[in-house]
């Protein structure tokens, strides 16, 4: 884990230990042991013993460094065991902290949202001392909202069952093969359901086994071909459709279940247009009667004289028309332009990451580490970045990988930049970035990203939205005037691969490519586990149907190289 994940944690165990009821010293020592380690700006590495803090006991110095080492800690572990899961998604309530769900749970042995509303309803929970006729109102009214509009679950958030639920059918007795399909596998940013398309030998013992399986928390409905359950994957319950197919109909119920349904209804139209009729199960001569069963979904799309349509664009656009062959793809990404390590808040040496990149084939990245002004990130003074670049340039002489030197500088609040043009000349690779002063008007802001991009060093705007998925809209943007910006001065624009990013959103990419502003997909890896990212800022890229050679990090490194020894100038696609 790295430091974040471990403040989240610590905080995680306080609120477990407080819907256990724990004595208020025990859990506002883990509260404070987070806030401690916050204000400090080392990162864990560098801190080596947390003890050492005022504040952090021997106790819970014990559990950063497990938590930071190997991920978990018994306690951890034990409480996830104890506490009942229908009582998380009750801490979303308005109103509702670890400390009141604990009294809910010890006192009127509340375990679901269900038994909540029904104690509301009867008028149990005004009853206690403390909580009163007002507060059981807005609690069920929270709870109604709760129900009414099921909030859509992010990429991040789902990626874990994703995988969970992916090794369970890969050992599944009697799976034949297994596909996600849905709003996840078109790449959405956001979706309601997961869903899988699985082949089976034996269809009973599949659905039997799902059934048993780890994950499955709540069954909302189950038949021969169809499951419906909630996975309680890491604290989080989403909800899941299963459907198992015979073989010889996977292609189709791929397809089918895929979408978007306005994709199936071209299809549909296509199809018609033929005498034929598309099912989940095959394709049917709507004369005889008689159906075509697929092996492959290419297979599928050929019947209908149609090359293999990416799922991410099927949306019911034009994308039966267009030529998909030029659309990037995950192959194409020959390094990442954008990570951190532990001279600033990432959590593994430039070492590391340069190892992870060659792994996965890279043959280029850049190392960018925060500048000085953001201090809770432990960003680099000149000195520090002058000496942080000396060892990059001893990793790239070792390692197999060219290392760009690079920082991620922050666009300060009036404007100007972090370092002087004369420390940013000897830097290969300059990024700039806003992480500060969100709330300004966008004339503000403007001249902020305007300002950046006319600087003669800044190649890139990481992340140029500030926005979160579900949690931040980013700071006002006027898009066009970006756009046009960063093409009349020659700065890339990124898409920021990390999930809860996805910066720039869509619709801009769009626009962007359109202007002929040059894009990066990077994972702004903290942790090199992040590094996997990539798979999603590549899926978001083809849902706004961006072409290879508008992303740079699809060049390869000579190419980089050589565009980053010029000046900048006015963006041109191509050679
Ligand atoms: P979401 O809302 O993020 O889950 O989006 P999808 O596209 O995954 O929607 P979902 O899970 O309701 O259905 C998966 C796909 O199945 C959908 O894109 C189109 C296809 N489909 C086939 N038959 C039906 C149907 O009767 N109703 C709906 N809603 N979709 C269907
Ligand atoms: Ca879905
Ligand atoms: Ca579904
Ligand atoms: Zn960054």
């Amino acid at each position: 884990m790295n430091k974040k994940e471990v403040l989240q944690t610590l905080e995680k165990i306080a609120v477990y230990l407080e819907i256990q009821g724990a004595n208020a010293f025990r859990v506002s020592a883990y509260r404070k042991a987070a806030q401690t380690l916050e204000k400090d700006e080392r990162s864990l590495e560098e801190l080596g013993d947390p003890a050492q803090l005022n504040g952090i006991g021997k106790g819970t110095a014990a559990i950063i460094l497990d938590l930071h080492n190997t991920g978990t800690t018994e306690l951890f572990d034990e409480l996830k065991e104890e506490v009942p899961s229908g009582l998380i998604p009750l801490l979303k309530l308005q109103g509702l902290g670890g400390k009141k769900i604990g009294r809910l749970y010890q006192e009127l042995g509340i375990t679901s949202a269900d038994e909540l509303k029904k104690a509301c309803e009867d008028k149990r929970v005004q009853a206690m001392s403390g909580f009163g006729k007002k507060t059981e109102e807005k609690i069920l009214q929270a709870l109604e909202e709760m129900g009414q509009r099921p909030e859509r679950l992010t990429l991040a958030q789902v990626q874990p069952a994703v995988e969970m639920i992916g090794a369970f059918l890969n050992t599944a007795p009697g799976v034949l093969r297994w596909e996600t399909a849905g709003s996840y596998r078109r790449g959405r940013e956001t979706v309601k359901d997961l869903d899988f398309i699985v082949a089976a030998s034996d269809a009973a013992a599949v659905a039997e086994a799902v059934l048993q399986a780890p994950f499955t928390d709540q069954v909302q409905g189950s038949g021969e071909t169809k499951i419906s359950l909630d996975a309680a994957v890491e604290d989080l319950l989403v909800p899941v459709d299963f459907r198992i197919v015979e073989d010889r109909s996977f292609a189709a119920a791929l397809h089918h279940f895929t979408g978007s349904k306005d994709h199936n209804v071209l299809m549909r139209q296509r199809a018609k247009a033929a005498g034929q009729k598309i099912s989940e199960y095959g394709v049917e001569d709507a004369d005889d009667g008689s159906m075509v069963y697929f092996q492959t979904e290419e297979a599928f799309f050929r019947h209908f004289d149609l090359p293999w349509i990416p799922p991410e664009v099927r949306e019911g656009g034009n994308e039966l028309e267009q030529d998909w062959r030029s659309l990037v793809k995950l192959d194409d990404i020959q390094g990442d332009m954008h990570m951190h390590t532990t001279w600033s808040d990432g959590a593994q040496s430039i070492e590391e990451m340069a190892d992870q990149c060659l792994r996965k084939g890279y043959s280029f990245m850049a190392i960018t580490d925060h500048s000085q002004y953001l201090k809770v990130a432990n960003g680099l003074t000149p000195e520090r970045l002058q000496r942080q670049h000396e060892e990059v340039r001893r990793v790239r002489e070792e390692k197999d990988i060219h290392l760009f030197t690079g920082v991620e500088m922050d666009i300060l609040p009036d404007g100007t930049m972090d370092y002087d043009k004369g420390l940013l000349a000897e830097v290969d690779y300059v990024i700039a970035s806003i992480h500060s002063a969100f709330q300004q008007e966008e004339e503000q802001i403007m001249h902020r990203l305007v300002s950046a991009c006319r600087h003669p060093y800044v190649r890139m705007i990481a992340h140029p939205t500030g926005r979160l998925i579900g949690r931040r809209e980013g700071y006002a943007v006027d898009e066009e005037q970006l756009i046009r910006t960063a093409a009349e001065t020659g700065t890339v624009l990124e898409l920021n691969a990390n999930p809860n990013r996805l910066d720039l959103a869509v619709p801009i990419l769009i626009k962007a490519e359109k202007e002929g502003v040059l894009l990066s997909v990077n994972t702004d890896a903290h942790h090199y586990d992040m590094l996997e990212d990539m798979a999603v800022g590549i899926k978001a890229a083809r849902r706004a149907g961006i072409s290879k050679d508008t992303i740079i990090n699809t060049w390869d490194a000579d190419r980089i190289k050589a565009w980053l020894e010029q000046p900048k100038s006015p963006l041109v696609k191509g050679d």
